[in-house]
């Protein structure tokens, strides 16, 4: 093994997440790094690469040999908005089995509950009607996914194989197997107008900020279901609670939010129309992220480039 003096140093800074079991893992995966964890960083001239979530903006700038920033999490935008982020080092984000798995059983969870109608015999319960609804079939069911990448794709592709008619939206042209892909901004209010139930699973950047508007739903065919497990910036929440109360949406499931935790005096917490998920859809699980973590180390050591190094021109 190397000697303390040249071992590797990767600094450790995540704030609201189990650190005690974050650096057992670390500490198997990566037996040949030194971890530590900030503020107690030591020789800041030593730390090579970074692991971060919520930290103190500004603190990687002070890192002058940083070589690779990990994220904790998939959606990096809170790290893009570091003002003092070092432009030249690479920003990795997370693709993990885990996040993957969880985010298609919460999507398909929810897509099934809507098909289903098990919201309208939610509300009969309350009011105590018995009422045998026939759902439509899978296949006359259109479900459209806003974002096919590591996840959007997946969650797609996961529908398909439920029999469900998927269509999918993204920047750049797509082509996943059984799905209508739609790109651009000219070709959303098509995507929109065919979309039943709508899932966003967008990356956060100045082009997808606020996307889900008053003109965006009104292009939904009118008693849509809608899916947020992307960000709360996404969504305009004044007009999403419009869209419901008109009957322009049947419901909605959100798992994020623009303030989490959610505040309490927040109308989404009491509308009758609106599921509340406390931003559970898919977590990074220590177990497998750890070592997704140390493989993507072990590239750089070995010299070669990180994968799933953030764009940043793009912003995700
Ligand atoms: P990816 O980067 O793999 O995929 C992003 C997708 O969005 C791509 O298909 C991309 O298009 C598309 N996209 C980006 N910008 C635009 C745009 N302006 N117009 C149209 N399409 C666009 O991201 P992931 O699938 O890994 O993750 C998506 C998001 O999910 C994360 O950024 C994060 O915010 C959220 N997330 C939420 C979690 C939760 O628990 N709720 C957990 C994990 C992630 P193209 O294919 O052309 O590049
Ligand atoms: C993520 C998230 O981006 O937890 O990974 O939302």
């Amino acid at each position: 093994m190397a000697s303390e003096m040249t071992r590797p140093v990767l600094l450790y800074a995540c704030a609201g997440v189990d650190t005690a079991a974050w650096l057992e893992a670390l500490r198997c995966e990566l037996p040949q790094v030194e971890l530590r964890v900030w503020p107690d960083a030591g020789n800041l001239a030593d730390i090579q690469f970074a692991f971060v979530w919520r930290y103190p903006p500004g603190m990687l700038a002070r890192l002058p040999k940083l070589r690779a920033i990990f994220s904790l999490g998939a959606g990096v935008e809170s790290i893009l908005r570091d003002p003092e982020l070092p432009r030249e080092v690479p920003l990795v984000r997370m693709v993990d089995p885990a996040l993957a798995i969880g985010m298609n059983e919460f999507v398909l969870m929810c897509v099934l509950h809507y098909h289903r109608q098990m919201d309208v015999h939610a509300e009969n319960q309350r009011q105590r009607t018995w009422s045998r609804l026939v759902p439509p079939l899978p296949q006359d069911r259109r479900v459209g996914i806003l974002g096919l990448g590591e996840l959007g794709g997946l969650c797609a592709g996961t529908l398909v194989k439920h029999g469900f008619d998927v269509a999918g939206w993204s920047r750049t042209a797509r082509a996943i197997e059984g799905v209508h892909t739609f790109a651009g901004v000219e070709q959303l209010p098509e995507f929109l107008r065919r979309t039943e139930i709508l899932v966003c699973l967008l990356p956060l950047t100045p082009s997808t900020e606020n996307i889900i508007n008053n003109a965006t739903l009104a292009h939904l065919p009118r008693g849509a279901y809608f899916i947020n497990v992307a960000r709360g910036q996404h969504v305009v929440d004044a007009d999403l609670i419009a869209a419901l109360d008109s009957g322009q949406l049947a419901a909605a499931t959100l798992d994020v939010f623009r303030e989490e935790p959610l505040p309490a005096e927040h109308p989404f917490w009491v509308h009758r129309r609106i599921t509340v998920a406390p931003h559970i859809a898919a977590i990074t699980q220590v177990k497998t992220a750890a070592r997704t973590l140390a493989a993507n180390l072990n590239r750089c050591l070995a010299g070669d480039a990180p994968a799933n190094v953030v764009d940043r021109r793009r912003g995700y």
